[in-house]
């Protein structure tokens, strides 16, 4: 029988910052970082904003993304994507730069980073990737595992007593964050309005008005061992029970 390469199947559009020979990307079936990265992609293009960018993207399986993007790239130790791309953007205003993390990288390690870049202003763009487990070293516990789910490191559901309650991050970055930032929780069952908070947090950069901050809610079917339908299920109808999706800030005025 004649084998059938990529090259004999009709293959969907794909963003054109996005670097084809890389493709198909390196994470596992179902998972939503590629979905994730398909709305930054597409919002990317439609700013028109490649050539002045740079993407930045942490240890974990965020870093399965570091040849991702025909961008300038580069990755960083777990937790330090938010300091670097400072970094690079302090020394270069022009530049517009993303950090790309996991939950663990944003709320965990990294936390100290995050919530003082916010408090800083910085203007730069962190889109962090919760999936409510560790994922790249096989589903331990994170901050946004949710109460009584079961992880490698929770075996018996996560017990809120012990561990306390699951992180809200744009909730954090929102109340800390000065006027001028913009700050949303998006999700891969809503890739239009993902799309859209991206695109919102990267104008926001462009306009020099401070810092963007966009979670994504994302499915883990590998750790979650979880088929098609318990995944979408769980993203779609139960994560957004405790994570509310919605914009939480706008550059206009601080609410509240
Ligand atoms: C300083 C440091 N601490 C710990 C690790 C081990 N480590 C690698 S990936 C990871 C967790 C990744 O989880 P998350 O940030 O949620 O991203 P995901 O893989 O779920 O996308 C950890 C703890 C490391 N590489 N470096
Ligand atoms: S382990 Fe989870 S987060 Fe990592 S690539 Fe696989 S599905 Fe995605």
């Amino acid at each position: 029988m004649q084998e059938v390469t990529k090259d004999d199947v009709l293959q969907p559009p794909m963003p054109s910052c996005w670097n084809e020979e890389t493709k198909p990307h390196k994470f596992c079936p179902g998972c939503g970082h590629g979905i994730i990265l398909k709305a930054l992609g597409e919002a990317i293009d439609e700013l028109g904003i490649k050539d002045k960018m740079v993407y930045g993207c942490d240890i974990g399986c965020s870093l399965l993304a570091w040849d991702f993007f025909a961008i300038d790239t580069v990755q960083t130790h777990h937790g330090r994507t938010t300091p670097v791309i400072t970094g690079i953007k302090r020394a270069n205003p022009e530049v517009i730069g993303v950090a790309y993390m996991g939950d663990g990288g944003g709320y965990a390690i990294g936390s100290q980073h995050l919530f003082n870049a916010a408090v800083r202003n910085e203007k730069i763009t962190v889109i962090l990737c919760n999936n409510c487990n560790y994922g790249m070293t096989g589903g331990q516990m994170a901050p946004t595992t949710l109460p009584g789910m079961k992880t490698e490191t929770t075996p018996y559901g996560r017990d809120t007593e012990q561990t306390g309650q699951p992180t809200l991050g744009p909730e954090m970055v929102a109340a800390v964050a000065p006027a001028g930032a913009y700050v949303a929780r998006g999700t891969i069952a809503n890739v239009r309005q993902l799309k859209g908070f991206l695109k919102k947090a990267l104008e926001n950069q462009i306009a020099g008005n401070g810092f963007s901050f966009v979670e994504a809610l994302a499915s883990c079917p590998t750790n979650w061992r979880t088929n098609a339908k318990q995944t979408w299920e769980f993203v779609e109808k139960e994560m957004p029970q405790y994570f509310k999706v919605g914009e939480l800030r706008t550059p206009q005025a601080k609410e509240g």
